[in-house]
């Protein structure tokens, strides 16, 4: 039996299965992948070969690979073929505690990176000036990023704080945190709130999952130790990398 032949299971589609031959030859790859026949990272045997497996032209078998990659399920590198994709390292955040991004992830031993989306000065918006206790001319830096743990996109990033804690976008290179510590306006305090949420075909693009997927967005609104509000952001986690996870204590009357 061909490579092909061996790691699906072999043999001709199922004839009494309605379903399309493309739907029915994408069955057989995600039991080899559920199975572990398959591994992260295996390299998949060529077209030709999965076609004369199974007795199907490669137009399906291309159709039954390319919506595979589109789920996440395979990844394909131009001249090198198909590949089971590496599903992320999931990391857990606790829920109390206040960290900042790259902390959190070079505590995990990953090394974080950015990748700068949009960032600039603007005259706050009247949401972000009622968040941040603004007055309607008070300007806001906007920063945009898409934050990587170990090569891994994790999430995006909007985070907006006023002029006077934050001069100037440019300023941060690596961690926002860092820099508002340096001036002294590191927050100490912040309110989160998570909800559910399914990425828009951009934002699941960018954190490469397929449209739709799930994600954590959450939006936090952090504090100096005097009350006053040094920033807001909003963030989309990816569903599939991310736990948060709280300590619950029993109230005792
Ligand atoms: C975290 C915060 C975010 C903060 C960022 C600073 C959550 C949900 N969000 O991602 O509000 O702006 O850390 O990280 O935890 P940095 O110092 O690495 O830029």
């Amino acid at each position: 039996m061909s490579r092909a032949g061996t790691l699906f299971g072999g043999g001709a589609l199922a004839e009494d299965d309605p379903a399309p031959l493309y739907l029915r030859l994408q069955v057989k790859i995600r039991r080899a992948i559920e199975v572990g026949t398959l591994k992260p990272l295996d390299a998949l045997p060529g077209e030709r070969d999965i076609a004369e497996a199974f007795q199907v032209s490669r137009v399906t078998v291309r159709k039954a690979l390319s919506g595979l990659v589109e789920r996440g399920l395979l990844r394909q590198r131009q001249g090198s073929g198909t590949f089971v994709a590496s599903p992320p390292q999931r990391v857990e955040q606790a829920l109390s505690r206040l960290t900042s991004f790259t902390e959190d992830m070079r505590l995990r031993g990953l090394a974080p990176t950015v990748r700068w989306l949009d960032r600039g000065i603007s005259l706050a918006s009247p949401q972000e000036a009622m968040r941040l206790s603004l007055s309607p001319n008070d300007t806001v830096c906007r920063l945009k990023r898409l934050r990587l743990a170990g090569g891994v996109p994790m999430a995006i990033e909007r985070a907006t704080i006023p002029t006077r804690f934050l001069p100037d976008p440019m300023l941060v290179d690596a961690s926002l945190y860092d820099v508002l510590a340096a001036r002294g306006s590191l927050p100490v305090r912040a309110l989160q709130r998570l909800c559910a949420a399914n990425l828009t075909p951009e934002d699941a693009a960018l954190l490469d999952v397929p449209p739709g997927a799930a994600a954590l967005a959450i939006d936090r609104l952090s504090f100096l130790d005097a009350g006053t509000p040094v920033e807001f952001t909003q963030s989309w986690y990816r569903g599939d990398a991310y736990d948060f996870v709280a300590e619950l204590t029993l109230k005792r009357e």
